[in-house]
């Protein structure tokens, strides 16, 4: 419970990684605002509402809220109806996140521009409304970004991904900087290979590959949302009043298993 009397924002809170985050701060005591997009959750059944029900099934406290975060607007909003409900805002986590696997010379401008707003735009948006939100309130608080080894590492149809997460660091790092002198931190965590909706349907139709990754692990298993989510509750924690600019990758060993 260090996180008792906060209040989270996690965008893409609905499924997979960010899902586990919004139940891990959730359980150390934050109240917690899903992000959603209705768009992306369509042929899902309500996952947001279910985040929400877990998180009052354990005697926590959650809203959830739809907003496309690469509009500036709609993230305002959810910053608005954040403090509308709660009164403060101590932790931005930034995880909304899309990877529409495909060759290099596939990719067209509409492609390229989606993957572009929601995964770097989206967090930029994010993180400067609640940047903005936290000084108003002279709120010493936490940024954390979800970005990957796809930030350090290549991948074959991940060239309008990869570079987004490599983007992630740098922003990461800048508002370090520019927001150091209010207190608040900027951190960012790398998730390895996952498996989520992101990547699940190439991870089964390719077997061999999700053995690779498993094979290249030395832990023998694939980092899952709740590891990504104890690395964020790590740096939302008091322990990481110090800790800002740092990346952290959590994957198992997987990404320096090269020899
Ligand atoms: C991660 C990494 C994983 C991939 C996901 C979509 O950054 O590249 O291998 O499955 O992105």
């Amino acid at each position: 419970m260090k996180l008792k009397g906060q209040v989270a924002i996690v965008t893409g809170g609905s499924r997979g990684i960010g899902r586990a985050i919004c139940l891990r701060l959730a359980k150390e005591g934050a109240r917690v605002v899903v992000n959603y997009s209705g768009n992306a959750d369509k042929g899902f059944k309500n996952p947001s509402k279910n985040v929400v029900n877990d998180i009052k099934k354990g005697g926590g406290d959650a809203l959830s809220f739809d907003a496309n975060v690469s509009n500036k607007k709609a993230v305002n909003a959810m910053i608005d109806r954040t403090i509308k409900a709660y009164g403060r805002l101590d932790i931005l986590v930034a995880n909304a996140g899309i990877c529409p696997f495909e060759e290099f010379l596939k990719i067209d401008e509409k492609l390229l521009n989606r993957v572009l707003d929601v995964n770097f735009k989206g967090a930029f948006f994010a993180a400067q409304s609640a940047a903005q939100r936290m000084i108003k309130k002279k709120t010493k608080g936490r940024i954390i970004f979800i970005s990957s080894i796809s930030s350090i590492f290549g991948g074959e149809l991940q060239a309008h991904y990869c570079p987004t997460k490599g983007a992630i660091n740098q922003l990461m790092k800048s508002i370090a900087i520019s927001l150091g002198r209010h207190g608040i931190t900027s951190n960012a965590v790398l998730p390895g290979t996952v498996v989520t909706d992101i990547n699940r349907k190439e991870l089964e139709k390719d077997k061999n590959l999700y053995d690779y990754f498993v094979r290249r692990t030395p832990m023998g298993r694939l980092a899952t949302p709740e590891d990504i989510a104890s690395a964020v509750a790590f740096f939302a924690s008091p322990e990481a009043a110090a800790i800002s600019g740092a990346t952290l990758v959590v994957d198992g060993g997987m990404s320096i298993n090269l020899q």
